[in-house]
């Protein structure tokens, strides 16, 4: 037994040096504007997704429930970048029956908002609608649009956008003209981190927020554009931010679990590492650079990724698979001992729009075309089975030789 450990431990380096080839299986398809899929991790297997206009369905085994699970569409202001964006269930929700949304409402503000399950756990009650945050935004684009709780420590982050920029007057054209990135007494352009444990009522601010002096005490990060997916690595913690770029750089960002907020992401002093024309540049100190970034021959609107801990695929574990919505290229990136690798997986059938995990940690891909597809990986070709042919009782093989040949004249 020691022994077949200690062969195990030996391959796996070299085994699981090397990403595996991935392909994307449909699940379902005809979903309308979808923005987001994710489990509620209660054990009942469904996968809930979210659709731009304001609904939520339920797939359980392949198959969409008739109803929707939650309908807001009279509340949500939808189109372009607007809408229902996001939906996370706490930690303990078989109990709680309560959940969380991210939304823009008909005035343009982000809103988070707290609902309940009715007594069918398959329907939540629209009316229940506990408004616990609420964003104004100066301009329609740059929403943000992400909440998750944290799987460690329990509270919720959510990313918001820098707010947008004018397309008229004096404004017209400046990347953040408001500035609200950087400024600390804003809560867009930032990761904000809330406690919202007590399950009623408005949020409280985790004891070990960052509250440098000057800011607001929910911000966690500052310096995004618009960070549209993030999350979190289920098993260690780690948070990744997909920041998307303007015209120049998209970027990953990373913290690792248990390094404390009040970070600096750069936006908009930096596109990624790069300079913006107007701003000052080599002066600007403290600012965190992206764990990754990639220029507009790439692509050029990061989709934020998922750290893929199921446990279907040993070789994929620990992976962070991301994409890009302009080119529907989808890419790995792993931490080693000799540093991070990143593989190129291929296109997807359709633009992705987000990846999300199932409650075993199964990963998806959900795209702009109404299609929600699964990862699979692709087993490497089977290798020929090798037999050795014997010959009938008494008998032997003749060896046939070689004829002699005029031996090849050598160049
Ligand atoms: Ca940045």
């Amino acid at each position: 037994m020691g022994r077949v450990l200690f062969l195990c431990l030996l391959f796996l380096p070299a085994v699981f040096a090397q990403f595996p080839a991935i392909r994307w299986e449909n699940v379902v398809t005809g979903l309308r504007q979808p923005t987001f899929a994710t489990s509620a991790r209660d054990g009942s297997g469904r996968l809930f997704i979210v659709e731009q206009a304001g609904l939520v369905k339920i797939l359980w085994h392949g198959e969409l429930f008739e109803k929707p699970f939650l309908d807001i569409r009279s509340r949500v202001n939808f189109g372009g970048e607007l809408g229902l964006l996001s939906i996370a269930f706490p930690p303990g929700f078989s109990d709680k029956q309560h959940f969380y949304a991210y939304y823009i409402d008909k005035d343009r503000a982000v809103i988070i908002a707290r609902y309940r399950v009715s007594e069918d756990p398959n329907i939540a009650n629209a009316d229940s609608e506990e408004i616990v945050l609420r964003l104004p935004q100066p301009f329609g684009q740059h929403n943000g649009g992400l909440i998750a709780f944290h799987p460690l420590d329990g509270t919720l982050y959510l990313a918001t956008g820098d707010g947008g920029f004018s397309k008229t007057g004096d404004l017209a054209d400046i990347p953040d003209p408001l500035e609200n990135a950087q400024r600390t007494d804003s809560l867009l352009g930032k990761m904000l981190r809330i406690d919202v444990g007590k399950g009623e009522g408005p949020y409280t601010i985790p004891a070990d927020n960052p509250k440098k002096e000057g800011w607001l005490p929910e911000i966690w990060a500052r310096g995004f554009r618009n960070p549209w997916r993030f999350s979190f690595d289920r098993l260690t913690g780690d948070l990744y931010i997909g920041d998307v770029g303007d015209n120049e750089k998209e970027e990953i960002d990373f913290e690792a679990a248990g390094t404390g907020g009040g970070r600096n992401y750069g936006w908009r002093l930096r596109e990624g590492t790069s300079c913006l024309p107007e701003m000052p540049c080599d002066e600007v100190q403290g600012l965190t650079w992206p764990l990754h970034e990639y220029d507009h021959t790439e692509g050029c609107s990061v989709i934020g990724g998922v750290v893929y801990r199921g446990a279907k695929y040993p070789e994929l574990q620990g992976t962070y698979i991301y994409g890009d919505f302009c080119n529907a290229m989808v890419w790995g990136m792993r931490q080693g001992e000799d540093g991070w690798k990143r593989a190129q997986f291929g296109y997807s059938s359709g633009l992705p729009v987000t990846f999300s995990e199932d409650e075993d940690g199964e990963v998806y891909l959900v795209d702009w075309e109404g299609n929600l597809l699964q990862l699979i990986v692709e087993p490497p070709p089977a290798e020929p089975v090798q037999e050795t042919i014997r010959p009938p009782d008494g008998q032997k093989f003749r060896r046939d030789r070689p004829t002699r040949g005029k031996r090849p004249v050598r160049r």
